[in-house]
């Protein structure tokens, strides 16, 4: 029987018949990718050496601790002065002025560091014959539907099998040779400073301290332990194997990380931690763990299936890809891609850890591209939209912790520091305020340079996704617990922060920029869209908190006041060509007014049409909003890094317009994918593939119009013939749908908490009610 007869691959396989490339490039483009949230691995699969680079989330370089304490990108002392001048300055139009003011407005880069990679493990099959001349049938692949990677060839008749997974429930990643090895090597390369080094014919047990030149970096321990049923004994740096025909191989690692401010370290005894983990996970074996990460993995990653009719899976993912960059079309390969965002999600982001940073858990450089940080002018934000449309709320759990602790509580400082609020105290709730970059050490301040680093809105934008989670989900706990304390914190400060413009009694945000586009002005779409969905979200939530027989302690004097001013914010206004204005000042088409002022036709960010998606400003309710959404996104162009792609295929969904989102999706296919299906920014950044598995989602179904709406945005492409099954919609209501010419057959309703909502498919709305539990079934 041949290999590929022998492990009949599941349709959810990303496949290959070569091993990666070597190198970064190998790293970027070929390998794949197996995470349990906190670890991550990238496999390449090769024959005569294996390579295994890993990551462990929270192994930063940066500190909270630098000289004088304060590393958390503050910089500017005056409370508020400088803030005031500027806004006085543009209140007179005085925009050369007033810019040339912003430079105090900027931060500092103490102690940001960078994500770091950990290490590679090294296997080096030294025997002759084992290059890839000497092999048959290689094949290496990851299947989505267990979470596994996996390498299979043929050697002198011999059929050679390698798989691997990272389990949650052990924390750790577990690795299976099986084969004729006459001599395996075995070396554990760490790009850290090391302290202890332990190597026995057990494993390997590493540990060391981040270096940091005035501070005290993050000490890290990772452990390998090794078990084969040939010979193992220590050669220098190495473990060698020698006569064996099955090797498994259990790897921990952790830092001493701690969640709470202002240190954010851990006592744990990390060294001992990842010992006991991997002999654990030795204790109980491979086939054990497999067994549990199944049982973890599967019930969620199998909640949602999609069907458009795709071809079976029969031609490597790479050739797959190719074909579509030379024009055919794939339904395989958006439905691989669809699903490949939801498993990279669960991969990079679950209970317990830190969120996805901007390549999600994997990393193979120091000075990775941005950091590899939090980036939350869009990027963070676009990450964990999918969590809830695709129905994984448990991915965001991640989120809570790192707003609370990496964002509010320092937030307090820099909001206090650059506007005046707040006393300087942390423990007060007065107000916090974040930026475009954040690491996990409570890096709020702005960045260095206000270009891109001015963003006092950001906080209020990724506030939408946890408001979300609640809508979701439906669960209020969480509401009162993790996510409205944020929320009224930040209302908090914004009622205080915002200007009112005195032509017109608008109240404003001043100054505010464009995510990294244009002019700095009084008032601009993007920090308006984010401030009035804050408010908006502010009382929904307060309401749903003070109903029934609960007596939540809202802030009632605050609700006054954000109720009052929530009718002034007026986010956006429609242009004298038809488009939403980015700047409230924009002028004509030709002149926006700010001509020297980088403004760019095809900027990658659209930010005003935030209040389209993720936003719920402009809707069905706002039809000359919707039109005028339309031109600014003709305008922007077709083209942009992939999370700009990702963004428009939302965007147009929104907009109802399925064949413009999937023409953006096609675009991200060819442009901006790479042999191993990560998105291609350049570099890869996760979001790209995230954003597009929500974009997907919101073509199929929306519920952010205070309805559920089922196949709102399905293309011509996906008209003939289709299904999918368990998406989530807002309400805690999970979908199926299945159409067939562009008509809808039947809708399976499931409700999970008490819900009224109106229902609209095809040109027909029903008012429904459900009770918990319930489930309908309308065949059409
Ligand atoms: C935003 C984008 C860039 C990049 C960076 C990480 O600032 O403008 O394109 O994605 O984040």
């Amino acid at each position: 029987m041949s290999v590929s007869e022998l492990y009949e691959k599941s349709p959810l396989t990303l496949w290959y018949r070569q091993p990666s490339r070597e190198g970064h490039q190998g790293w970027e483009e070929d390998a794949l990718p197996i995470g349990n949230g906190e670890l991550g691995c990238k496999i390449f699969g090769g024959i005569r050496r294996e390579r295994i680079q890993f990551n462990e989330k929270s192994l930063w370089s940066g500190s909270t601790l630098g000289e004088g304490g304060n590393s958390n990108g503050n910089k500017n002392g005056d409370f508020g002065e400088s803030l005031r001048r500027i806004r006085k300055l543009l209140a007179r139009k005085n925009y050369a002025e007033a810019r040339e003011n912003m430079t105090r407005l900027q931060g500092d880069e103490t102690g940001l560091g960078a994500y770091q990679s950990f290490g590679d493990l090294f296997l080096e099959f030294t025997e002759p014959g084992m290059d890839a001349a000497d092999v048959t049938e290689y094949e290496r692949g990851l299947s989505l539907e267990d979470g596994t990677a996996w390498v299979r060839y043929r050697r002198q008749e011999q059929i050679y099998e390698r798989s691997c997974f990272a389990s949650f429930p052990a924390q750790a990643a577990v690795f299976r040779l099986h084969g004729n090895f006459t001599e395996v090597r075995i070396r554990m390369d760490i790009h850290q400073k090391l302290e202890t080094i332990d190597r026995t014919v057990d494993g390997i047990c590493l540990s060391g301290q981040v270096a940091e030149k005035d501070a005290a970096g993050l000490r890290f321990a990772v452990t390998l332990r090794v078990k084969s049923d040939g010979e193992q004994t220590v050669c220098g740096e190495e473990l060698v194997i020698t006569h064996a025909s099955e090797i498994c191989m259990y790897l921990a690692a952790a830092t001493d990380y701690g969640w709470e401010y202002p240190r954010y370290r851990r006592k744990a005894k990390i060294t001992e931690l990842v010992s006991d983990r991997t002999e654990q996970a030795v204790q109980k074996g491979y086939d054990r763990l497999y067994q549990e990460h199944l049982q973890d993995y599967v019930p969620l990653f199998s909640r949602v299936s999609l069907e458009l009719g795709q071809e079976p899976n029969t031609i490597p993912a790479d050739a797959l890809l190719a074909s579509v960059q030379n024009g055919q079309e794939s339904r395989l390969l958006e439905v691989l891609l669809f699903q490949y965002g939801r498993y990279l999600i669960l991969s990079s982001s679950r209970a317990g850890g830190l969120p996805a940073n901007l390549q999600g858990v994997w990393n193979d450089q120091n000075a990775p591209a941005w950091q590899s940080d939090y980036h939350l002018n869009i990027n963070l934000q676009m990450n964990y939209w999918l969590s809830l449309n695709t129905n994984l709320p448990e991915t965001m759990l991640p989120l809570f912790s790192y707003i609370n602790q990496c964002l509010v509580i320092p937030g307090r400082e820099t909001a206090w520091r650059y506007t005046g609020i707040g006393d300087g105290d942390s423990h007060s709730p007065t107000g916090w305020m974040t930026h475009t970059q954040n690491n996990i050490f409570g890096h709020t301040g702005p960045g260095s340079d206000w270009r891109w680093g001015w963003a006092p809105a950001v906080g209020a934008f990724l506030l939408q996704n946890t408001f979300d989670y609640y809508r979701f989900t439906q669960d209020i706990d969480m509401l009162e617990k993790e996510i409205y304390p944020a929320m009224e914190e930040c209302a908090r400060l914004w009622s205080q922060l915002l200007t009112e413009d005195e032509e017109t009694g608008e109240l404003l945000c001043s100054p505010c920029f464009s995510p990294e586009h244009g002019p700095v002005t009084a008032g601009n779409t993007f920090d308006e869209t984010m401030v009035w969905q804050l408010y908006h979200d502010v009382l929904e939530a307060s309401d749903a908190l003070c109903a029934g027989w609960r007596e939540y302690a809202v802030d009632k004097n605050l609700i006054a006041l954000i109720r009052a001013q929530f009718p002034r914010i007026i986010p956006c206004t429609v242009g004298d060509w038809g488009q939403i204005r980015e700047w409230r000042e924009e002028d004509t088409w030709k002149n926006r007014g700010f001509d020297d002022q980088d403004v760019q036709d095809r900027h990658r960010h659209f930010s005003h049409l935030m209040g389209v998606y993720p936003g719920q400003y402009i809707n069905a309710q706002r039809p000359e909003l919707m039109e005028a959404a339309r031109i600014s996104m003709r305008d922007r162009g077709e083209e942009g890094p992939s999370w700009s792609m990702a963004l428009r295929i939302g965007v147009w969904a929104r907009l109802l317009d399925g064949n413009a989102a999937f023409h953006a999706l096609q675009s991200l296919i060819r442009h901006n994918t790479m042999n191993n299906l990560w998105g291609y920014h350049p570099p890869f950044q996760i979001d790209g593939n995230l954003g597009l598995s929500a974009g997907i989602g919101e073509m199929l179904l929306q519920s952010h119009d205070h309805c559920i709406h089922i196949l709102p945005a399905l293309p011509d492409a996906w008209k003939r013939e289709g299904s999918f099954q368990g998406l989530l919609a807002r309400g805690n209501i999970t979908v199926d749908a299945q159409w067939k010419q562009g008509k809808i057959r039947s809708i399976r309703l499931r409700s999970g908490s008490d819900s009224q909502f109106l229902l609209r498919f095809a040109d027909q709305e029903k008012e429904i009610c459900m009770r918990d539990g319930e489930e309908r079934f309308f065949e059409l």
